[in-house]
């Protein structure tokens, strides 16, 4: 397989770009569900270890679903596919421009979860339109064992967040240990206590919230993803969920800037329009990188060919 490797803001995203065979579907979301029936081993094959490791993201690319879209994308990790992802779009579209397969200005991309845009501009930051956030439900408490009550928010983002303000630990790579911890219980405690997404889905993205070190940044966060270890950016869906939550308060109007630092002291910046039918749609800028070009070999000798903990 052909894999572009880039890293958005310091989290990873491989794309695969050629040798995968296409999954059937006339819809993405039909495609993602063909690609877990049937090429589940593939995924973990590309994301896990001993080629990946927790904290990449996979992007397979496919043909559009609609004319004006530039291609389809399925995203993945180690654990599952996601609907959508931020730092995975900024660094697709920077893998198609170093391909030479687009250029600067506004391309379309259909998702699992919805068509979404992107725009690269000459100096090489991408600028994401997303799918509509909301916030599903304000100030829930949820009892986590060994730590207690622990109160935030539910909200959309194009994946499924739990928003919290809560902080055993300062917001610093140093205690990146305890904090995963931390928000592995709440995953799990938000699963016991049947507090899920307004379809029902599982919360599997939890975002711890607290005061920026930049002085340039209006919050940091931690954000712990489905694969199961935490964001290196500031997580493209997780900050349109966090205005989102912010609008709905009454604390960021439509149009004002967002500026969301990340554990590693990257930084998004994002602001939310109103879209004809009321709904809020975030644009999440950052800047990504191309990091290798490779082809990924597989040894049918290779008892690891398929990753750890491969389906
Ligand atoms: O940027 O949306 C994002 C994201 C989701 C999971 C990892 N990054």
């Amino acid at each position: 397989m052909r894999a572009i490797d880039t890293h958005t803001e310091g989290e990873p995203t491989r794309v695969i770009v050629d040798g995968w065979p296409q999954p059937a579907g006339a819809t993405m979301a039909e495609r993602r569900d063909d690609l877990r029936a049937r090429f589940d081993q593939l995924r973990c094959a590309v994301v896990c270890e001993p080629r990946g490791h927790d904290a990449v993201v996979g992007a397979l690319l496919t043909p559009p679903v609609h004319p004006t879209s530039a291609a389809g994308i399925v995203f993945f990790n180690t654990g599952t596919y996601l609907g959508m992802c931020g730092h995975g779009l900024i660094g697709v579209v920077r893998a198609l421009e170093y391909l030479g397969r687009l250029g600067v200005g506004r391309h379309r991309f259909d998702t699992p979860v919805g068509t979404v845009g992107a725009e690269l501009a000459s100096d090489g930051t991408v600028t994401i339109e997303n799918v509509p956030a909301r916030l599903h439900l304000r100030d829930v408490a949820v009892s986590v064992p060994g730590y207690g009550p622990v109160v935030g928010d539910v909200a959309y983002g194009g994946n499924w967040f739990f928003i919290t303000h809560a902080e055993p630990a300062p917001l610093a790579l140093a205690h990146v240990r305890e904090l995963t911890r931390f928000t592995h219980a709440i995953r799990t405690a938000l699963r016991e206590a049947g507090i899920a997404g307004s379809d029902g889905t599982e919360i599997d993205h939890i975002e711890l919230s607290a005061p920026p070190t930049r002085p340039d940044a209006d919050a940091r966060n931690y954000v712990l993803c489905s694969g199961g270890d935490y964001d290196r950016s500031p997580c493209g869906t997780g900050t349109s969920a966090v205005m989102a939550a912010l609008h709905a308060r009454g604390k960021l109007a439509i149009g004002e800037h967002w500026r969301q630092e990340s554990i590693t002291g990257s930084l998004f910046t994002g602001w939310l329009t109103q879209g004809a039918d009321g709904s809020l749609v975030p644009h999440v800028r950052g800047s990504a990188f191309v990091t290798a070009d490779t082809t990924l070999r597989f040894d049918p000798r290779d008892p690891f060919r398929c990753g750890f903990g491969s389906p």
